[in-house]
């Protein structure tokens, strides 16, 4: 019989450069990706970017994404499966256009996929669709998630409990809202976002029922705090919440991690419970190639994994190509800047 592989630290070290910072598929495009361990495995939720005619501008309706693609591999650094179509804009009844970063859930045997999409009205909604596997087929409930609004939806799983966290400015619509209400009259991408010396705009959190296809209680918002304990200010673009939400838990503290937008950081902050607050404390990633930069965190068999894209295959902004690489949490709690050119 043969004896288990012994791996050195340099065979580690030459196993992680293989797929470090190196485009996980090439035969199509994907950005936003949403990572999670099912089954043994890592299954990746993205956005499948294609090429359009619609002119860019500052809603981001460049992005005209019309479907969802679901990839798995066995470990970091294994061939990527490709698992085709998991769910697709014509088969989401009220959904007009733009499927933008989606994420996943799994209970009870359940696969759960979140995803945002404009409506009929064009207005951003955030949808789930259920499948018996992670991989999908997905069938997309007939509404959208009441109580939801703007995109980016992440699913957090807490012990028993689950929540989605969401929301993003500009083409997120976000800033059209008023205590979560549609302020009529609102179109741009600035129109409603606060004065530069007001608190920014924080994402959304709720925890989700027991179905898991609808929201157990009314949204809060997630307040990000400096170091003096006051709300990042709108004017603070280095710092401030723009969209692309993601929590994962460390030691027993809750980190979010969030894209800065215009200034391109996956920043983060650590607090003590999902709905907050949450004091930030630096950047995870530093900005990619393209305009967007939007990430997800993974325990893989003890180590911990950045989900990233760039523009690598394409040079072009709403073409991107989704990346890995291990992740460090320092003694000290915080987290490792990653710079994606290294
Ligand atoms: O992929 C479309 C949008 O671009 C996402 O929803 C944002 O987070 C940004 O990555």
């Amino acid at each position: 019989c043969s004896q288990p592989k012994q791996v050195t630290e340099t065979e580690e070290i030459e196993e992680l450069s293989v797929f470090a910072h190196s485009p996980l598929v090439e035969h199509i495009y994907t950005a936003d990706p949403s990572a999670h361990v099912f089954e043994g495995k890592i299954y990746v939720y993205p956005s499948h970017d294609i090429e359009t005619e619609v002119s860019e501008d500052d809603m981001g309706s460049h992005f005209d994404m019309k479907d969802y693609h679901v990839f798995s591999m066995d470990q970091p650094g294994a061939e990527v499966v490709d698992h085709g179509v998991a769910l697709k804009l014509e088969d989401i009844p009220w959904a007009s256009r733009q499927l933008w970063a989606p994420d996943a859930a799994e209970k009870n045997g359940k696969y759960y996929l979140y995803f945002p999409a404009k409506d009929k009205q064009d207005i951003f909604k955030i949808g789930v669709a259920v499948s018996d596997k992670p991989e999908g087929p997905f069938v997309a409930e007939p509404e959208p998630i009441a109580g939801t609004f703007s995109m980016d939806p992440s699913a957090f799983q807490d012990g028993e409990d689950y929540y989605l966290i969401w929301g993003g400015i500009w083409g997120g619509q976000l800033q059209w809202y008023d205590d979560q209400k549609l302020v009529e009259g609102r179109k741009g991408p600035t129109d409603g976002i606060p004065a530069p010396d007001q608190a920014a705009l924080m994402p959304y959190i709720a925890k989700l029922s027991d179905s898991m296809t609808d929201l157990a209680e009314q949204p809060r918002e997630v307040l990000i705090l400096d170091e003096n304990g006051e709300p990042i200010k709108a004017g603070d673009h280095d710092r401030r919440f723009f969209e692309a939400a993601w929590m994962h838990r460390h030691n027993g503290k809750y980190y979010l991690s969030y894209s800065t937008g215009d200034t391109h950081f996956i920043a983060y902050a650590i607090g003590d419970s999902p709905y907050g607050p949450f004091t930030y404390q630096g950047n995870v990633l530093e900005p990619v190639q393209g305009w967007t930069n939007h990430h997800s965190i993974v325990e893989f068999e003890g180590k911990w994994y950045l989900f990233y894209h760039d523009t690598e295959l394409s040079g072009k902004t709403p073409l991107r190509n989704i990346k890995m690489t291990e992740l460090t949490h320092l003694p000290d709690g915080k987290i490792q800047t990653i710079n994606p050119m290294k």
